[in-house]
């Protein structure tokens, strides 16, 4: 059975543009309830662990440094077919080839500054959000 949780950062790109607060609400407005959140900034070590996934492609160097350039917006999220339903609703890693109305294709920029993270499997939403919170900061 799938599920009911997955983890999501809006990235540095979308902070600094002041996206937040829409980006949020077309979560929230798409049935997600927000069960963790905070404002960060993710160190080195932080990102080079969290995308550790990703260390033998060539973009790795350019992700974690992107990463760590600005605060992001982490979060835990809650709903039937979390992780599907939320990649759906994020589209495509590249925004050129997300689907209209995607938080990617509204407002990302590139492949590499693409606003928002999300989890990939059950067990990656589970890593993830204990990468970022506690057990008591998740409600
Ligand atoms: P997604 O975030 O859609 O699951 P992944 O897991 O393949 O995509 O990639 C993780 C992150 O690495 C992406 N969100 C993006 O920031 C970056 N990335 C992926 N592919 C590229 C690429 N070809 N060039 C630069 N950055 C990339």
């Amino acid at each position: 059975m799938a599920g009911t949780k997955t983890f999501t950062m809006l990235k540095p790109d979308a902070v600094s543009k002041g996206y937040i607060g829409d980006i949020l609400k077309q979560i929230t407005g798409s049935g997600f309830k927000i069960v963790a959140l905070k404002m960060t900034q993710m160190t080195e070590n932080d990102a080079k662990s969290f995308y550790e996934v990703h260390k033998e492609r060539p973009f790795y160097g350019e992700l974690v440094e992107y990463m760590t350039s600005g605060p992001i917006v982490a979060a835990v999220l809650e709903k039937e077919n979390a992780v599907d339903d939320f990649r759906t609703l994020i589209g495509a890693t590249n925004p050129e080839e997300a689907a209209e109305g995607t938080i990617r294709k509204k407002f990302a920029a590139s492949i590499s500054e693409n606003a928002i993270h999300g989890s990939d499997s059950d067990e990656n939403a589970s890593i993830e959000s204990y990468f970022h919170f506690s057990g008591r900061e998740q409600f």
